[in-house]
């Protein structure tokens, strides 16, 4: 049976049809994991330490790759981190720039069934992931220093190597974009239901590479049919097509307010690293706070976006104490204010936020979250509240708030209290309830 015409339909068509549908998880649950794996793990100062110290292949390799032995890789663990932290969907760098695949493919021997480990990495994650009700993503690097017909560009460990460039002639993208083809076809036949791909990265120019090096459009295709409802970010170089993307992904950055395109507001997440690299880097001093990592949470969904929140493992497979750390924190406050981040979104236009606070909106349930950064003295105001209050609460338990507005109170109330007209007055205890 099915839809003669639907079947028949362009696949772009259909792909910009079936958006809004396939969307709606990611729309909803807002907090994901990212989590950057690979070689670059060992040497534990950035995933881009190849190309920045200009390493070649053979060295990298016999430092990296034959002593690549994670024998504390347990992704139930991953998992459990991941939900308790109050994340709803992992993306995992199944192959970084490095060109190192954590499966075990047919492509290439530079992957971890070839290493000391000896096993494909993708497949327990998969499980893990699955067993633990989480969305899986796939993060999938078109760049790639491993392969040899790569045409060496800026973005290279060998750009400086004049011997390197001048084989250049001799290289065939055909061939790499084939090779594309054949990981992707492996990691999206060979795994179940994937939810998720993040492409990284295209950058057009001179000396720089885009969709025709990619074929962005061969590989949206490709992924498309054989997972019709997988989603995916926008950095493939298609422009704003709208077939060829889902969502925009801002690099550690937070924009003002949602991006556009064409002056619509689109789906977006911002990835975020916890201290500044994605893969694990041990001297890194530069950690963000658990507290700040939660306020960026809070702001993301006030501007309608979604965090993808960086771990990078060991070298061994586990998580270091200073991720846990961030993750457990973060499970905390979520576990008493996942109502104000699933489902939400920003604020109706109308609604301007206290000082030092921010709004997320349920708009189902029809409920505005009023996030205190800083607790204030006894009295909240909403300056110029468009919305009728029925009841207001604290979150964390339920308990009742009293609240007014001028326009409701008689005479000679609020008589210390300067109010405009429509501003809500939230009458809150004067001791902060002791908790985040
Ligand atoms: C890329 C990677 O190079 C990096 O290692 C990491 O994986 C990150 C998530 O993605 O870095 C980018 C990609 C895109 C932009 C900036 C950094 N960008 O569009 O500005």
């Amino acid at each position: 049976t099915g839809n003669v015409f639907a079947q028949s339909k362009d696949w772009k068509e259909k792909s910009i049809e079936n958006k809004e549908e396939r969307m709606q998880w990611w729309k909803n649950d807002r907090f994901g994991m990212f989590i950057h794996w690979g070689l670059y793990a060992l040497p534990a100062r950035h995933e881009w330490v190849q190309q920045r110290e200009q390493i070649d292949h053979d060295t990298y390799k016999k430092k990296y790759f034959d002593l690549f032995n994670p024998d504390l890789y347990h992704p139930e663990e991953w998992a459990a981190a991941a939900k308790e932290a109050g994340m709803k969907y992992v993306v995992l760098t199944a192959k970084h720039h490095e060109g190192f695949c954590l499966w075990d493919t047919k492509t290439s021997d530079f992957n971890a069934a070839k290493t000391p480990y000896g096993k494909d990495l993708i497949k327990p994650f998969v499980e893990a992931c699955r067993k633990n009700d989480l969305k899986i993503g796939f993060y999938f690097s078109v760049i790639d220093w491993y392969h040899p017909d790569f045409l060496i560009d800026n973005t290279h460990p060998l750009r400086n190597s004049k011997d390197a460039r001048s084989k250049n002639k001799d290289k065939n993208m055909d061939v790499f974009r084939k090779y594309l083809k054949d990981q992707l076809r492996e990691l999206l036949s060979n795994y179940g239901k994937i939810d998720l791909l993040f492409w990284d990265f295209s950058y057009p120019g001179e000396d720089g590479k885009g969709h025709q090096d990619w074929d962005s459009e061969g590989l949206v295709k490709m992924a498309r049919t054989l997972q019709p409802n997988i989603i995916m970010n926008d950095r493939l170089d298609l422009g704003s097509d709208a077939w060829g993307w889902d969502y925009k992904t801002p690099e550690q950055f937070m924009p003002q307010t949602s991006p556009t395109v064409n002056g619509v507001k689109v789906p977006w997440e911002t990835c975020q690293t916890f201290s500044g690299s994605w893969g694990y880097h041990r001297d890194e001093n530069t950690w963000k706070s658990s507290n700040q990592l939660i306020a960026m949470l809070i702001e993301v969904v006030s501007k309608g976006g979604n965090l993808l929140l960086n771990v990078g493992p060991t070298a061994r497979g586990n998580f270091d104490d200073r991720a846990m750390e961030r993750l457990q924190e973060m499970g905390k406050w979520m576990r008493l204010n996942s109502k104000a981040i699933y489902g939400c979104t920003e604020a109706p236009a109308g609604f301007n936020k206290p000082d030092n606070s921010m709004l997320t909106y349920n708009p189902k349930t029809n409920r505005l979250y009023v996030h205190l950064l800083q607790y204030p003295f006894k009295t909240l105001y909403l300056p110029g509240f468009k919305g009728k209050v029925k009841y207001a609460q604290f979150l964390h338990d339920n308990s009742e708030i009293k609240y007014s507005s001028r326009s409701s109170a008689k005479d000679g109330e609020h008589m210390t209290i300067t109010a405009g007209e429509n501003d809500l007055i939230v009458d809150l205890p004067v001791v902060k309830p002791d908790v985040q």
